[in-house]
């Protein structure tokens, strides 16, 4: 193979999405089917980059992450992901890849690196692949946005939301093909988001481990797929109407209602720190001074605020005021991913 850098290797950029309706739980754990549909906002600030490339040195994938080579384990669910784009490109004999993606997000933190990072990685090798193989054949359709989500689902399940900017659902489906990313809001009105970054240490508990012993154990579960409906259909609305009140008092309480869900797990775990509470309590306060404010948070125990774009530095002053130790990320809607031109 004549390896031209035009079209052995390419790159892009995807974006973060933060959960304002949760993803918490596989009905199917080999094709990350999920058991509810969750919907989620697409930052801007906060994505990652990566690179994939051909390479007929290698003897099997490699990924590389901000420059680290990675262990077969770690590797294994980027491989999975490859093998879908060989099969779907009828190139089961194409030469090894080598993944490099770098973070521009703390890692593994409850900061959703892995939605970013699923997301880069099934947008560039989609590009890849059509670049080095649809030429020479005719059998080989173009493979859609919503395709390219089903791909980057399989990766990790919140990666399927990250192929689009703004809001996004990842709807329920019947099956494989049709449990994607849809969509639904661009963002692009008076709406943001701060990340509180309580820790950035690795989470001792993973969310793929976490959603399977919850489901398995909680006594609330049975109970999650309703309410987790009700909620996703008022902020559907609040979206609609561009009301970030209403948006964000569902989000809360579908953020209480999935922490919930742990406490209720045998044995019971949580996410949560002393120090998530306080931040908690702080935008209460906020709130009761008349700011439209709203907390959500995911696996792992920072803190992600919702207001409104126009009064997003007022409260990020006020936040960084009073947790001087606390690093807080601004961000508003993003876009989807896109190839990176060197
Ligand atoms: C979400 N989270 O909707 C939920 C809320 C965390 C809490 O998606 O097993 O890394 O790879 O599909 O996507 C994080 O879980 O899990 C997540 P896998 P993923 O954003």
């Amino acid at each position: 193979t004549v390896v031209n850098n035009n079209i052995n290797s390419v790159a892009a950029r995807a974006h973060t999405n933060i959960a304002l309706i949760k993803y918490w739980g596989k009905r199917d754990e080999k094709l990350y089917l999920p058991t509810s549909t969750s919907l989620s906002l697409t930052l801007d600030s906060l994505y990652t980059d990566t690179r994939v490339s051909f390479d007929n040195d290698l003897d099997k994938d490699v990924l590389y992450i901000n420059g680290e080579l990675q262990d077969e384990k770690s590797t294994e669910k980027v491989v999975k992901v490859i093998n879908l784009f060989r099969c779907r490109y009828v190139a089961d004999d194409s030469p090894y890849i080598r993944v490099e993606s770098y973070n521009h997000v703390p890692t593994a933190a409850g900061l959703a690196s892995s939605s970013s990072g699923f997301a880069a990685l099934s947008f560039a090798l989609r590009a890849l692949f059509e670049n080095q193989y649809l030429p020479e054949s005719d059998s080989i359709d173009l493979m859609n946005d919503t395709e390219l989500s089903a791909f980057a689902r399989q990766g990790s399940g919140s990666a399927t939301r990250s192929i689009f900017g703004g809001f996004v659902e990842w709807v329920y489906g019947t099956g494989s093909s049709d449990s994607v990313a849809v969509p639904i809001d661009d963002g692009d009105w008076d709406v943001a988001m701060i990340l509180a970054a309580v820790s950035t240490q690795r989470k001792k508990i993973s969310s793929t481990y976490g959603m399977k012993h919850t489901a398995e154990t909680s006594a609330f579960y049975p109970l999650w797929k309703q309410v987790s409906e009700e909620d996703l259909r008022v902020v559907r609305e609040g979206i609609a109407e561009r009301d970030i009140d209403k948006i964000g008092a569902a989000m809360e309480a579908n953020c209480m209602k999935f922490h919930a869900t742990m406490f209720a797990a045998n044995p019971p775990f949580t996410y949560l720190t002393a120090r998530s509470f306080e931040i908690i309590e702080y935008v209460h306060e906020l709130r009761d001074s008349g700011l439209s404010v709203y907390f959500t948070m995911d696996a792992g125990p920072n803190v992600k605020i919702l207001c409104r774009k126009s009064e997003r530095q007022e409260i990020h002053d006020k936040i960084a005021q009073r947790f001087a130790d606390i690093t807080l990320f601004d961000a508003a809607s993003g876009p989807a991913p896109h190839i990176m031109r060197d």
